[in-house]
């Protein structure tokens, strides 16, 4: 018996709406689909007063040809029908913990797809460096094509969210539809349901829309047909099209595809829409400071969201709006979307506790056992002989058909949870104002220039320094060679549907007008020794999170380098003492602070010749870093190419 044999359970809701909300209102084009949305999915619709939602909906049941459509209330037991429709459709499988699934993306659908992730834009737009872009009537045209009859057999789930808390200024309400039960599962978890948020703005919902198709699925109901793989953004109309793709950066329209539409929005509206994440950091009398910090896949974001002592809003991506003077950010998300690899005890008890306990998580593309466990690397234990994986069956040494070695997980294997189970939950998590931003932090993975924490001097030298001059060594879990440097402005490059000069204008004007604007400062936590060592313990960041903390106070001291702000040797022994109960050596400090001028001149080198050949580059831009290199040339001149930060004075 095939999965679509089947009747599907009544979904049976309780907050059954009056299909005679809007008396007035005409049923349009749903009208015709009565039939396909069954009487109570159509009354959802209707209950919604937004005849270009209804045209919307009817436009993509018609071209995809689904063989039903069910439309989600977002009640308990809507989200309860889908979650079971995940497993009866195969897409999902249980395992021994109760609550817990497996999903599995293709073998070759196992991250995000830059090169057939376009921005649409309209024939004779100029081209945008390090924005892909293609033509939007040929794409549209291209798209609507495969789209056609795409969901044939597939039932069609038609769910509303909302990119941000509800209510809430700052939030974005959206429309998903897709075939697939997991992607409609997963936005479940991670974001916050819309529907009364439709109800209640009715026409004056300025929504975003999303079409995803998995589109034909093999014996594994995994996408088949990936040499048709698009993700197409069409800013013009706020829609993105996904299909023939199931894996979550490509599929789930409020993660990455939502992050686009909104960068274009936050540009033209004043705000900012950041791949980011948000914690509260504890100082002293029980103070807490709320950090943003955008990092690049890979290089720490969730394990700082998660560091010990401190609390979460969220690990992915923030919202940042000015409000009377100060910024006030949001979590457009409610869960995470997290990658697995390296999460043992010892390092991430906080996760480790969650993914151990029963409740609702979706495991992707990690190692199934027989005894209905989960295997990933890096895990706790032996690694299992035998199991399932996003390979078909495994077992030790395993190679694909290009000769490779298959390792038990993928290095992108994911666990999909929802916030609620965190212990470090921050109480104001959902606070529809936001929380007050005190400090933004920008991470990258960086072997041999940054020192491992640096204040920015002010909010133009920190965008510019820290943010736009972003770059990041490549990791196992990107294809193509290991180490090399990467520009990743902001660690948002992949996500840019505006140029990119727009882009650094709109955070430079940002600063503006603020009373307090918040501190900048960049971390590297992967800065290396001669011998190829790391020179920080993994621990180490919660000692910068402190200094930093009170940074923004006024409390502790910072020293003038050329590059930026850094701390003083005694502030940091103090502090280690305090928060990790070690002693910190004067030579580590002297090794890991020395400012690298021949590296940092090298770096702006770099950058400049990146932004000279981006049209429309702030002119600000080119005047910080020209500033930033006269004073390390400057520096040079007096210390030579390494500064031992004890030949530092103390910032004014
Ligand atoms: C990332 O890679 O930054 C993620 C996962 O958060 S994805 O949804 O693929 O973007
Ligand atoms: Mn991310």
């Amino acid at each position: 018996m095939s999965k679509f044999d089947r009747d599907p359970p009544s979904p049976g809701s309780k907050t059954r709406p009056a299909r005679s909300a809007f008396p007035g209102q005409s049923p349009g084009a749903l009208g015709a689909l009565r039939a396909k949305l069954g009487e109570e999915g159509y009354g959802k619709l209707m209950a919604i007063d937004n005849p270009i939602l209804h045209d919307f909906i009817a436009k993509y049941i018609e071209l995809c040809e689904p063989e039903r459509v069910f439309v989600s209330s977002g009640s308990p037991e809507d989200i309860e029908y889908i979650r079971e429709a995940a497993i009866r459709s195969g897409e999902e499988m249980r395992l021994a913990v109760e609550g817990h699934t497996i999903h599995f993306d293709g073998y070759w659908d196992q991250a995000r797809d830059r090169e057939n992730t376009l921005i649409l834009v309209p024939k004779g737009t100029a081209p945008m460096p390090y924005v892909r872009t293609g033509d939007r009537e040929e794409r549209l045209k291209e798209i609507h094509e495969i789209m056609k009859g795409i969901m044939r057999g597939h039932e069609m789930y038609v769910c509303f969210y909302s990119l941000g808390p509800t209510p809430s200024p700052f939030s974005i309400p959206c429309v998903q539809i897709t075939d697939s039960s997991y992607v409609a599962h997963s936005e479940n978890i991670l974001y916050r349901q819309g529907y009364e948020a439709f109800r209640r703005l009715g026409r004056a919902a300025r929504f975003f829309k999303f079409v995803h198709s998995q589109g034909e699925l093999d014996e594994r109901k995994c996408s088949k047909n990936i040499a048709k793989r698009r993700i197409y953004i069409d800013l013009e109309e706020e829609t993105v099209y996904s299909v023939n793709t199931q894996y979550g950066g490509n599929s789930i329209g409020l993660k990455k595809l939502s992050l686009r539409l909104a960068i274009r929005r936050a540009s033209k509206e004043g705000w900012l829409a950041e791949h980011m994440l948000i914690m509260g950091v504890r100082g002293p009398g029980g103070r807490r400071t709320y950090f943003t910090g955008a990092f690049p896949s890979l290089c720490g974001k969730t394990s700082t969201a998660m560091l010990e002592g401190e609390t979460i809003v969220g690990d992915d991506i923030a919202y940042l709006h000015k409000r009377g003077g100060e910024v006030r950010a949001i979590n457009a998300e409610k869960g995470i979307f997290g990658i697995i690899m390296g999460i043992n005890s010892r390092d991430d008890p906080i996760i480790w506790k969650v993914l151990h306990r029963p409740g609702e998580i979706i495991f992707s593309n990690v190692l199934m056992t027989e005894d209905g466990g989960v295997y990933w690397i890096g895990k706790d234990g032996p690694i299992p002989p035998r199991g399932h994986n996003h390979s078909g069956e495994w077992w030790i040494g395993k190679r694909d058909a290009n000769g490779k070695e298959i390792p038990p997980s993928h290095p992108n294997a994911r666990f999909t949870v929802g916030l609620e189970p965190f212990e470090n939950l921050d109480p104001r998590w959902d606070d529809p104002e936001g929380v007050p931003v005190g400090a933004i932090v920008y991470g990258s993975r960086d072997s041999d220039t940054l020192v491992p924490v640096e204040e920015a001097f002010d909010w133009e030298h920190g965008i510019v320094t820290k943010g736009a001059s972003l770059e990041s060594e490549t990791t196992a879990a990107v294809l193509g060679k290991e180490g090399v440097r990467e520009f990743n402005p902001m660690s948002n490059l992949d996500f840019l549907s505006i140029p990119l000069g727009e882009y650094i204008r709109n955070n430079l004007d940002f600063g503006k007008g603020l009373e307090k604007p918040p501190k900048i400062f960049s971390v590297n936590y992967f800065l290396r020794g001669r011998d190829g060592a790391f020179l920080n313990d993994r621990n180490d960041k919660r000692v910068w999170f402190k200094w930093m903390e009170l940074r923004v106070h006024g409390e502790a001291g910072a020293l003038d380098a050329p590059t930026g702000r850094i701390p003083p040797y005694e502030d940091l022994r103090r502090l280690f003492k305090e928060v990790l109960g070690r002693d910190y050596a004067e030579g580590d400090y002297a090794e890991q602070f020395k400012i690298r001028v021949r590296e940092n001149l090298a770096k702006i080198e770099r950058i400049m010749r990146i932004y000279e050949s981006v049209p429309d580059t702030p002119k600000r831009l080119f005047e910080i870093l020209e500033e930033q290199k006269r004073r390390l040339i400057e520096a040079r001149g007096r210390h030579g190419d390494y500064i031992s930060p004890f030949d530092l004075a103390p910032a004014r």
